[in-house]
Formats: C-alpha cells, sequence, structure tokens
C-alpha cells in the first residue's frame, strides 16, 4: 500500500468545480496534483497556484491551468505536505526548500489541508531539523542569531554549494532536538534580520488527511 498516495487522493475530495487550489510541493502532494489533473481532463474547472517552480512544472504537465496571485482574490483551498505534525496540528515544513512560497498560499488560503503519511507524527516538533529560509547577505552573522535561540545551524549545500531557493535565498536547516513553544520561536526567528520566513507553520492547519495504526484512512 501506498500510504502517499492514498492520503494524497483522499484530500482532492475538499477541491469543487470552479475553485481557486494552492498547489503544494513534496512527495505525497504529488498524488493530490496528479489526480486533479486526470479530473482537470474529466472537466473539473480549477485554476491552480503553485507553491514551487518544481509543482508548476508538474501541474502544467498535467495540464492543470494556473494562475497569478494578480488574477485572484484569495485561494479557496491549498493542499501540502509536511515534515513532521504534532497533537495541535502545528508543522514542520520546508524539508523540499519550498517553505516561504508554501506559507504565503496556506496564509492566503481560506482551507488549508494537509496530507501527511503515518510517519511525520511526533509528539513533540523538532527531530526534523527546521528549514530556514535566509538572505545571502550575512548569512554567517543570521545563523549567529539562530544558535543564539538554542538551534545549531547547517547551511543546505549541494556539492558543497549552498542551496539556493526558488526565491534566490539560502535555507539553513536548523536543529532545536525539541521544539516546546512552537509560537514563540516562529516569531523569535522571524525577526533575526536577514530571517525571510522558517517552516514552522503554527495554527494554519485546517485539516490533516492521514492513516491510523491500522492504515485506514482518517481526517484529524
Ligand atoms: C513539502 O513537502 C514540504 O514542506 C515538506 O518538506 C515536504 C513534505 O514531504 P513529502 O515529500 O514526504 O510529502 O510540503
Amino acid at each position: 500500500m501506498n500510504e502517499k498516495k492514498e492520503v494524497g487522493e483522499k484530500a482532492v475530495e475538499y477541491v469543487k468545480d470552479g475553485m481557486v487550489v494552492g498547489l503544494g510541493t513534496g512527495s505525497t502532494v504529488f498524488y493530490s496534483i496528479a489526480k486533479l489533473g486526470q479530473l482537470v481532463q474529466q472537466g473539473l474547472s480549477i485554476q491552480g497556484v503553485p507553491t514551487s517552480e518544481q509543482t508548476a512544472k508538474l501541474a502544467r504537465e498535467f495540464g492543470i491551468p494556473l494562475v497569478s496571485f494578480k488574477e485572484i482574490e484569495g485561494i479557496d483551498v491549498a493542499i501540502d505536505g509536511a515534515d513532521e505534525v504534532n497533537p495541535d496540528l502545528n508543522l514542520i515544513k520546508g524539508g523540499g526548500g519550498a517553505l516561504l512560497r508554501e506559507k504565503i498560499i496556506a496564509k492566503a488560503a481560506r482551507t488549508f489541508i494537509v496530507v501527511a503519511d503515518s510517519h511525520k507524527y511526533v509528539d513533540t516538533l523538532g527531530a526534523f531539523p527546521l528549514p530556514i529560509e535566509v538572505v545571502p547577505f550575512g548569512y554567517e552573522m543570521t545563523m549567529k542569531h539562530i544558535r543564539e535561540l538554542g538551534g545549531s545551524p547547517n547551511l543546505r549545500q549541494t556539492n558543497g554549494t549552498p542551496y539556493l531557493s526558488d526565491n534566490g535565498n539560502y535555507v539553513v536547516d536548523c536543529d532545536f532536538i525539541e521544539i516546546k513553544d512552537p509560537i514563540a520561536l516562529e516569531r523569535e526567528l522571524n525577526i533575526i534580520p536577514g530571517v525571510v520566513e522558517n517552516g514552522l507553520f503554527v495554527d494554519m492547519t485546517d485539516a490533516v488527511i492521514t492513516l491510523d495504526s491500522n492504515k485506514n484512512l482518517i481526517t484529524k
């Protein structure tokens, strides 16, 4: 059984004809996008807003029409994955590097649906290093300030070259071990000059589609 496919496809039930849909990034929401593509071929009329260049390309391949923020008033429903989900449905996101656009789109959405296989559940956030998008200028100082908040930041790199987000920024993966107060940490990180956004998504999730211990699809 492919858990990601099950939860990804289930989320599409939230999408109705005529909606503007935020399209997340990652291997779970891939199945939502593929399913939406099928439904579009069968006559469903939607407009997609992608959270990354990678998702924009995928959506085009599946024949989903895309729109920009200029052309819309808001987003009806956004579907996206997560790296960790806690019992309050707060999230760590950004393992795929798309956290800034993901957060802009989640915030713009009237309904934000998370698709998460059963491995994403944790009691306390933080075992997954928190992705933080930072501007390249002075990033060494920005990392120093992040360290002062108790984290161990590592600059994300590919073959010795800093990873660049779709926005031209760096991403720092920061080990906090246990994030006991995600609300406070989200705020404290974002007031550091040089931090563009962090991957804590607090009080944003309307529902999580996942599987229980018997591998039945459930919505939390
Ligand atoms: C995106 O995809 C990210 O925020 C997150 O890093 C990832 C989720 O993982 P998966 O590929 O397992 O769906 O939503």
